[in-house]
Protein backbone atom coordinates (compact mmCIF):
# COMPACT_ATOMS: atom_id res chain seq x y z
CA UNK A 1 0.00 0.00 0.00
CA UNK A 2 1.61 3.59 -0.51
CA UNK A 3 1.22 6.23 1.35
CA UNK A 4 -1.97 7.90 -0.17
CA UNK A 5 -3.68 4.85 -1.15
CA UNK A 6 -6.37 5.11 1.25
CA UNK A 7 -7.66 1.65 0.81
CA UNK A 8 -11.05 2.59 -1.60
CA UNK A 9 -11.68 2.75 -4.92
CA UNK A 10 -15.13 4.92 -3.84
CA UNK A 11 -14.87 8.06 -6.27
CA UNK A 12 -16.61 9.77 -3.85
CA UNK A 13 -13.87 9.68 -1.25
CA UNK A 14 -11.18 12.52 -2.33
CA UNK A 15 -7.41 12.08 -1.48
CA UNK A 16 -5.84 15.04 -1.45
CA UNK A 17 -2.32 14.88 -3.00
CA UNK A 18 0.43 14.68 0.00
CA UNK A 19 2.97 16.67 0.97
CA UNK A 20 5.82 14.80 -0.20
CA UNK A 21 4.05 14.81 -3.88
CA UNK A 22 5.86 18.34 -4.44
CA UNK A 23 9.11 17.59 -6.55
CA UNK A 24 12.24 17.87 -4.40
CA UNK A 25 15.25 18.04 -5.85
CA UNK A 26 18.96 17.74 -3.87
CA UNK A 27 20.70 19.78 -5.86
CA UNK A 28 22.17 22.31 -3.39
CA UNK A 29 23.24 25.74 -4.79
CA UNK A 30 26.88 26.21 -4.34
CA UNK A 31 28.07 28.45 -1.77
CA UNK A 32 31.40 27.87 -2.07
CA UNK A 33 32.57 31.36 -3.85
CA UNK A 34 30.27 33.58 -1.55
CA UNK A 35 32.18 35.62 0.71
CA UNK A 36 33.06 34.50 4.41
CA UNK A 37 32.49 36.28 7.77
CA UNK A 38 32.13 35.35 11.33
CA UNK A 39 29.24 36.24 13.58
CA UNK A 40 30.12 38.11 16.14
CA UNK A 41 26.58 38.86 17.75
CA UNK A 42 23.34 37.92 18.19
CA UNK A 43 20.59 39.91 18.46
CA UNK A 44 16.96 39.03 18.24
CA UNK A 45 17.13 37.73 14.88
CA UNK A 46 19.61 40.07 13.52
CA UNK A 47 23.00 38.83 13.38
CA UNK A 48 26.16 40.82 13.05
CA UNK A 49 29.06 39.13 11.03
CA UNK A 50 32.31 39.97 10.55
CA UNK A 51 33.37 39.48 6.86
CA UNK A 52 36.65 37.93 6.60
CA UNK A 53 38.29 39.35 4.05
CA UNK A 54 37.49 43.03 4.52
CA UNK A 55 37.03 43.05 8.56
CA UNK A 56 33.69 45.00 7.81
CA UNK A 57 30.79 44.32 9.67
CA UNK A 58 27.45 43.79 8.65
CA UNK A 59 24.08 43.13 10.00
CA UNK A 60 22.52 39.95 8.28
CA UNK A 61 19.50 37.55 8.55
CA UNK A 62 19.10 34.08 8.04
CA UNK A 63 17.82 32.47 5.05
CA UNK A 64 14.50 30.54 5.58
CA UNK A 65 15.85 27.65 4.80
CA UNK A 66 18.49 27.71 8.08
CA UNK A 67 16.75 25.85 11.15
CA UNK A 68 16.14 27.85 14.10
CA UNK A 69 19.17 28.06 16.26
CA UNK A 70 21.88 26.77 13.40
CA UNK A 71 23.94 29.72 13.41
CA UNK A 72 25.79 30.33 16.77
CA UNK A 73 28.38 32.80 17.66
CA UNK A 74 31.82 31.84 16.10
CA UNK A 75 29.80 30.26 12.95
CA UNK A 76 31.75 31.31 9.48
CA UNK A 77 28.93 31.67 7.13
CA UNK A 78 28.57 32.18 3.35
CA UNK A 79 26.90 35.66 2.60
CA UNK A 80 24.71 37.15 -0.01
CA UNK A 81 22.88 40.47 -0.30
CA UNK A 82 24.14 43.77 0.64
CA UNK A 83 27.35 43.74 2.11
CA UNK A 84 28.51 47.33 2.02
CA UNK A 85 27.78 47.31 6.27
CA UNK A 86 25.83 50.53 5.58
CA UNK A 87 23.12 52.05 7.87
CA UNK A 88 19.80 50.22 7.45
CA UNK A 89 21.23 47.01 5.40
CA UNK A 90 20.80 43.77 5.20
CA UNK A 91 22.96 40.77 4.40
CA UNK A 92 22.00 37.25 4.27
CA UNK A 93 23.38 34.47 5.69
CA UNK A 94 23.12 31.05 3.51
CA UNK A 95 24.63 28.81 4.50
CA UNK A 96 26.89 28.01 7.53
CA UNK A 97 30.41 26.01 7.26
CA UNK A 98 31.70 22.78 9.29
CA UNK A 99 32.28 23.75 12.51
CA UNK A 100 36.29 23.08 14.24
CA UNK A 101 34.55 22.77 17.38
CA UNK A 102 31.12 22.79 19.07
CA UNK A 103 30.89 24.45 22.82
CA UNK A 104 27.70 23.35 24.44
CA UNK A 105 25.50 22.78 27.58
CA UNK A 106 22.55 21.39 28.22
CA UNK A 107 19.63 23.68 29.61
CA UNK A 108 18.92 22.59 33.41
CA UNK A 109 16.35 25.29 33.84
CA UNK A 110 12.60 26.44 32.58
CA UNK A 111 10.78 25.30 29.88
CA UNK A 112 14.15 24.25 27.63
CA UNK A 113 15.45 22.05 30.18
CA UNK A 114 16.92 19.33 28.68
CA UNK A 115 17.66 21.06 25.27
CA UNK A 116 21.15 21.14 23.83
CA UNK A 117 22.40 24.96 23.50
CA UNK A 118 25.21 25.64 21.72
CA UNK A 119 27.10 28.19 23.00
CA UNK A 120 29.84 28.82 20.82
CA UNK A 121 31.19 27.27 17.88
CA UNK A 122 34.54 27.47 16.21
CA UNK A 123 36.23 28.58 19.40
CA UNK A 124 39.99 26.35 20.44
CA UNK A 125 40.31 27.67 23.86
CA UNK A 126 38.09 27.80 26.68
CA UNK A 127 38.72 30.15 29.59
CA UNK A 128 37.12 29.31 32.90
CA UNK A 129 36.70 32.44 35.03
CA UNK A 130 36.35 32.00 38.63
CA UNK A 131 36.34 34.61 41.37
CA UNK A 132 38.44 34.21 44.68
CA UNK A 133 35.85 35.23 46.35
CA UNK A 134 32.62 37.20 45.74
CA UNK A 135 31.21 34.95 44.33
CA UNK A 136 32.45 32.04 46.24
CA UNK A 137 34.45 29.70 43.46
CA UNK A 138 32.32 26.46 43.18
CA UNK A 139 34.66 23.34 42.13
CA UNK A 140 31.37 21.49 40.74
CA UNK A 141 31.32 24.98 38.46
CA UNK A 142 34.54 24.68 37.27
CA UNK A 143 35.07 20.74 36.96
CA UNK A 144 32.12 20.81 34.80
CA UNK A 145 33.47 23.41 32.53
CA UNK A 146 36.70 21.13 32.14
CA UNK A 147 34.33 18.27 30.79
CA UNK A 148 32.87 20.62 28.67
CA UNK A 149 36.04 22.05 27.25
CA UNK A 150 37.49 18.32 27.21
CA UNK A 151 34.48 16.85 25.37
CA UNK A 152 34.30 19.93 22.98
CA UNK A 153 37.97 19.09 21.96
CA UNK A 154 39.10 22.29 23.21
CA UNK A 155 42.00 24.07 26.05
CA UNK A 156 40.46 24.94 29.20
CA UNK A 157 42.40 27.24 31.08
CA UNK A 158 41.32 28.78 34.44
CA UNK A 159 41.40 32.72 35.12
CA UNK A 160 41.20 33.28 38.97
CA UNK A 161 40.04 37.12 39.35
CA UNK A 162 39.36 39.32 42.77
CA UNK A 163 42.70 37.79 44.23
CA UNK A 164 42.86 41.02 45.97
CA UNK A 165 39.36 39.92 47.70
CA UNK A 166 41.05 36.13 48.75
CA UNK A 167 43.85 33.56 49.26
CA UNK A 168 43.34 31.74 45.35
CA UNK A 169 45.82 28.71 47.15
CA UNK A 170 43.53 26.40 47.52
CA UNK A 171 42.02 26.64 44.37
CA UNK A 172 45.45 26.07 43.03
CA UNK A 173 46.04 23.33 44.87
CA UNK A 174 43.28 21.59 43.73
CA UNK A 175 43.80 21.75 39.84
CA UNK A 176 47.53 21.26 40.31
CA UNK A 177 47.31 17.80 38.88
CA UNK A 178 45.33 18.18 35.57
CA UNK A 179 48.38 20.36 33.89
CA UNK A 180 45.71 23.39 33.03
CA UNK A 181 47.40 26.92 32.46
CA UNK A 182 46.17 29.25 35.77
CA UNK A 183 46.41 32.93 35.57
CA UNK A 184 45.67 35.24 38.50
CA UNK A 185 43.83 38.55 37.98
CA UNK A 186 43.36 41.19 40.39
CA UNK A 187 43.43 45.29 40.00
CA UNK A 188 45.98 47.25 41.25
CA UNK A 189 46.77 47.48 45.01
CA UNK A 190 45.06 51.36 44.43
CA UNK A 191 42.00 50.11 42.34
CA UNK A 192 41.56 47.42 45.16
CA UNK A 193 40.60 50.37 47.29
CA UNK A 194 38.05 52.19 44.72
CA UNK A 195 36.67 48.49 43.80
CA UNK A 196 36.06 47.64 47.78
CA UNK A 197 33.90 50.81 47.71
CA UNK A 198 31.87 50.39 44.57
CA UNK A 199 31.20 46.61 45.47
CA UNK A 200 29.59 47.74 48.52
CA UNK A 201 28.21 51.18 47.47
CA UNK A 202 26.79 49.15 44.09
CA UNK A 203 27.77 51.73 41.63
CA UNK A 204 28.29 50.24 38.21
CA UNK A 205 32.37 50.66 37.55
CA UNK A 206 34.43 48.45 35.93
CA UNK A 207 37.95 47.48 37.69
CA UNK A 208 41.36 47.81 35.38
CA UNK A 209 43.01 44.16 35.83
CA UNK A 210 46.43 44.63 36.90
CA UNK A 211 49.26 45.36 34.01
CA UNK A 212 51.14 42.35 35.05
CA UNK A 213 47.61 39.51 34.80
CA UNK A 214 46.62 41.84 31.75
CA UNK A 215 49.80 40.88 30.18
CA UNK A 216 49.86 37.31 31.09
CA UNK A 217 46.07 36.99 29.65
CA UNK A 218 46.55 39.10 26.25
CA UNK A 219 49.73 36.05 25.72
CA UNK A 220 47.10 33.31 26.27
CA UNK A 221 45.00 34.60 24.57
CA UNK A 222 46.88 35.60 21.93
CA UNK A 223 46.22 33.90 18.39
CA UNK A 224 42.97 31.77 19.87
CA UNK A 225 39.82 32.25 19.48
CA UNK A 226 38.51 31.96 23.41
CA UNK A 227 35.58 32.08 25.28
CA UNK A 228 35.16 33.41 28.57
CA UNK A 229 32.46 31.32 30.88
CA UNK A 230 31.57 31.89 34.62
CA UNK A 231 28.91 32.69 36.88
CA UNK A 232 27.81 35.86 37.10
CA UNK A 233 29.88 38.45 38.74
CA UNK A 234 33.33 36.76 38.28
CA UNK A 235 34.59 39.77 36.26
CA UNK A 236 34.12 38.47 32.63
CA UNK A 237 33.32 41.68 31.15
CA UNK A 238 35.43 43.47 33.03
CA UNK A 239 38.25 41.25 31.21
CA UNK A 240 37.07 41.94 28.35
CA UNK A 241 37.34 46.43 28.82
CA UNK A 242 40.76 45.63 29.80
CA UNK A 243 41.74 43.29 26.41
CA UNK A 244 40.02 45.20 23.86
CA UNK A 245 39.88 49.21 23.63
CA UNK A 246 36.42 50.41 23.33
CA UNK A 247 34.34 47.08 24.06
CA UNK A 248 32.44 49.11 26.29
CA UNK A 249 30.85 45.71 28.54
CA UNK A 250 28.41 46.90 31.17
CA UNK A 251 29.87 45.56 34.29
CA UNK A 252 27.66 45.90 38.01
CA UNK A 253 29.05 45.48 41.39
CA UNK A 254 27.95 42.30 42.76
CA UNK A 255 25.37 42.37 45.68
CA UNK A 256 26.49 43.82 48.77
CA UNK A 257 25.02 41.15 50.65
CA UNK A 258 25.40 37.83 49.00
CA UNK A 259 28.28 38.49 46.89
CA UNK A 260 26.43 37.00 43.69
CA UNK A 261 26.06 38.87 40.17
CA UNK A 262 23.35 40.64 39.18
CA UNK A 263 23.42 38.78 35.56
CA UNK A 264 24.31 42.17 33.41
CA UNK A 265 25.67 40.72 30.66
CA UNK A 266 22.36 38.71 28.50
CA UNK A 267 23.89 37.55 25.37
CA UNK A 268 27.61 36.60 24.40
CA UNK A 269 29.48 39.05 22.22
CA UNK A 270 32.82 38.09 20.38
CA UNK A 271 35.92 40.79 20.40
CA UNK A 272 38.28 40.76 18.01
CA UNK A 273 41.78 41.25 20.24
CA UNK A 274 44.34 44.19 18.96
CA UNK A 275 47.41 41.43 19.30
CA UNK A 276 45.33 39.09 17.09
CA UNK A 277 42.59 36.70 17.88
CA UNK A 278 39.09 36.43 18.95
CA UNK A 279 37.54 36.10 22.50
CA UNK A 280 34.08 35.91 23.29
CA UNK A 281 32.05 37.31 26.46
CA UNK A 282 29.11 35.39 27.21
CA UNK A 283 26.20 35.91 30.18
CA UNK A 284 26.73 34.09 33.38
CA UNK A 285 25.56 30.78 33.99
CA UNK A 286 23.99 29.12 36.89
CA UNK A 287 24.52 25.68 36.00
CA UNK A 288 26.63 24.14 33.56
CA UNK A 289 24.07 21.05 32.41
CA UNK A 290 26.21 18.29 30.71
CA UNK A 291 23.59 15.59 29.81
CA UNK A 292 25.64 14.79 26.84
CA UNK A 293 29.12 14.50 27.51
CA UNK A 294 29.76 10.75 28.45
CA UNK A 295 32.96 8.86 29.25
CA UNK A 296 34.41 8.87 25.85
CA UNK A 297 33.59 12.56 25.42
CA UNK A 298 35.60 13.54 28.74
CA UNK A 299 38.27 10.82 27.73
CA UNK A 300 39.08 13.19 24.73
CA UNK A 301 40.75 15.35 27.50
CA UNK A 302 42.77 12.72 29.01
CA UNK A 303 44.70 11.57 25.53
CA UNK A 304 47.63 9.91 27.99
CA UNK A 305 44.89 7.45 29.67
CA UNK A 306 43.88 6.65 26.26
CA UNK A 307 46.00 3.89 25.81
CA UNK A 308 44.95 2.26 28.99
CA UNK A 309 40.81 2.76 28.36
CA UNK A 310 41.22 0.42 25.37
CA UNK A 311 41.83 -2.44 27.38
CA UNK A 312 38.72 -2.03 29.40
CA UNK A 313 35.56 -4.28 29.13
CA UNK A 314 33.86 -2.83 26.36
CA UNK A 315 30.91 -0.15 27.41
CA UNK A 316 33.40 0.62 30.48
CA UNK A 317 32.34 3.27 32.20
CA UNK A 318 35.66 3.75 33.76
CA UNK A 319 34.25 4.75 37.69
CA UNK A 320 35.42 2.94 40.83
CA UNK A 321 32.43 0.69 40.70
CA UNK A 322 32.80 -0.67 37.32
CA UNK A 323 34.31 -4.09 37.50
CA UNK A 324 37.50 -4.98 35.34
CA UNK A 325 38.03 -1.26 34.64
CA UNK A 326 41.80 -0.97 33.93
CA UNK A 327 42.28 2.05 35.74
CA UNK A 328 42.07 -0.12 38.76
CA UNK A 329 45.37 -2.08 37.85
CA UNK A 330 47.22 1.50 38.16
CA UNK A 331 49.69 2.33 40.50
CA UNK A 332 52.37 4.85 39.30
CA UNK A 333 51.88 7.59 41.43
CA UNK A 334 51.29 10.34 38.58
CA UNK A 335 49.09 8.37 36.54
CA UNK A 336 47.01 7.20 39.82
CA UNK A 337 46.92 11.42 40.16
CA UNK A 338 45.23 11.97 36.60
CA UNK A 339 42.96 8.95 36.92
CA UNK A 340 41.77 10.85 39.87
CA UNK A 341 41.38 14.10 38.32
CA UNK A 342 39.50 11.93 35.61
CA UNK A 343 37.40 10.55 37.62
CA UNK A 344 36.11 13.50 40.03
CA UNK A 345 35.48 15.08 36.49
CA UNK A 346 33.53 12.40 35.39
CA UNK A 347 31.51 11.96 38.88
CA UNK A 348 30.99 16.11 38.41
CA UNK A 349 29.23 15.39 34.67
CA UNK A 350 26.90 12.91 35.91
CA UNK A 351 25.92 15.01 39.08
CA UNK A 352 22.86 16.80 37.95
CA UNK A 353 22.84 19.83 40.17
CA UNK A 354 26.57 21.83 40.86
CA UNK A 355 28.05 22.08 44.05
N1 LIG B 1 37.85 43.50 43.73
C1 LIG B 1 37.75 43.11 42.47
N2 LIG B 1 36.62 43.34 41.80
C2 LIG B 1 36.55 42.94 40.51
C3 LIG B 1 37.62 42.26 39.86
N3 LIG B 1 37.23 41.95 38.61
C4 LIG B 1 35.97 42.41 38.49
N4 LIG B 1 35.56 43.00 39.61
C5 LIG B 1 34.22 43.61 39.88
O1 LIG B 1 33.24 42.58 39.88
C6 LIG B 1 31.97 43.08 39.43
C7 LIG B 1 31.37 42.17 38.38
O2 LIG B 1 32.16 42.22 37.20
P1 LIG B 1 31.56 41.94 35.73
O3 LIG B 1 32.70 42.13 34.79
O4 LIG B 1 30.31 42.70 35.49
O5 LIG B 1 31.21 40.38 35.87
P2 LIG B 1 30.66 39.37 34.75
O6 LIG B 1 31.36 38.09 34.96
O7 LIG B 1 30.78 39.97 33.39
O8 LIG B 1 29.14 39.21 35.16
P3 LIG B 1 27.84 38.84 34.25
O9 LIG B 1 27.87 39.73 33.04
O10 LIG B 1 26.69 39.11 35.15
O11 LIG B 1 27.99 37.39 33.91
C8 LIG B 1 32.25 44.50 38.96
O12 LIG B 1 31.88 45.40 39.97
C9 LIG B 1 33.76 44.56 38.77
O13 LIG B 1 34.27 45.85 38.96
C10 LIG B 1 38.81 42.02 40.63
O14 LIG B 1 39.80 41.41 40.16
N5 LIG B 1 38.82 42.46 41.92
MG1 LIG C 1 29.38 40.36 31.94
ZN1 LIG D 1 37.50 1.44 32.32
Amino acid sequence: MTRRDIGTDDCRVKVRPGRGSRPRTKIRPDYSKLPRGRVFRIDRGRYGVRISQSAAQVTAVKARELRHGSVAIGDICALNGDLSGRKDTLARIVSVDPRKTVLRRTAEEGESAGSERVIVANADLLAIVSAAARPTPRYGMIDRCLVAAYDAGMTPVLILTKTDLADPQPILDRYRDLGLRIVCSAPEREETENANKTECGGTAESVPVSAGSLREIKSLLRGHISVLVGHSGVGKSTLINALVPGAARATSAVNSVTGRGRHTSTSAVAFELPGGGTVIDTPGVRTFGLAHVDAAGLLRGFPDLAELAASCPRGCGHRPEDPGCAFDTVSEPAALGRIRSFRRLLCAAVRTQWG
